[in-house]
C-alpha cells in the first residue's frame, strides 16, 4: 500500500470546497488513515515546498500555503500517488481534465487548490513531515476494504 499526503489548500477552505475534496478521494476507495485541520508555519512550508526554492513563484506559493487553514490527509491505497494526482488534475487548472478537482473548480496555477506527493518516496517524507506517528490509524480495518482492494 502507498501513503500519499493531500493537502486540502487554503483557497480551497476559504472557497468551502474541503468536503466536495474529501469525498473525490473517499469515493474513489482511497484510504484516510491521517486528517487535521491546521495553519501551517513558514518553517513547514518552506520544507514542504523545498524543491522549488530557486523557482520565482517560490515566495509567493509559501506566502499562499500559510495565508489561512489547510486541511492535510494521509490517505492510503493501492496506486495512490498516482490514483490521487489523477483526481487532482494537472497542475495548472485551466489545463485540467474536466471531472479532476483542479479541472472542475481550478483557473490558475497559483490557485490550485489541492496538494499530492508525486511519488511514494516523497509520500513518505511529506506524510512524516505533517504527521507524528499517533496521529495517523495506520492499522484501521475499513470493512469495504475487501470489495476495493483485490
Ligand atoms: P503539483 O502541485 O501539481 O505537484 P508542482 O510543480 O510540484 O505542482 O508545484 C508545486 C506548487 O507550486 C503548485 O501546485 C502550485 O501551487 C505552485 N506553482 C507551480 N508553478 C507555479 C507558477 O508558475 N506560478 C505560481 N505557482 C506555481
Ligand atoms: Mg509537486
Amino acid at each position: 500500500m502507498e501513503r500519499t499526503l493531500i493537502i486540502v489548500k487554503p483557497d480551497a477552505v476559504q472557497r468551502g470546497l474541503t468536503g466536495e475534496i474529501i469525498k473525490r478521494f473517499e469515493g474513489r476507495g482511497l484510504k484516510i488513515i491521517g486528517m487535521k485541520l491546521m495553519q501551517v508555519d513558514r518553517e513547514l512550508a518552506e520544507k514542504h515546498y523545498d524543491v522549488h526554492r530557486e523557482r520565482p513563484f517560490f515566495a509567493g506559493l509559501v506566502e499562499y500555503i500559510i495565508s489561512a487553514p489547510v486541511v492535510v490527509m494521509t490517505l492510503e491505497g493501492s496506486d495512490a500517488i498516482v490514483a490521487a494526482r489523477a483526481t487532482i488534475g494537472a497542475t495548472t487548472p485551466s489545463e485540467a481534465a474536466p471531472g479532476s478537482i483542479r479541472g472542475d473548480f481550478g483557473l490558475e496555477i497559483g490557485r490550485n487548490l489541492v496538494h499530492g506527493s508525486d511519488s511514494v518516496e516523497n509520500g513518505e517524507i511529506e506524510v512524516a513531515n505533517f504527521f507524528s506517528e499517533a496521529e495517523l490509524c495506520g492499522g484501521w480495518a475499513r470493512d469495504v476494504d475487501r470489495w476495493v482492494f483485490e
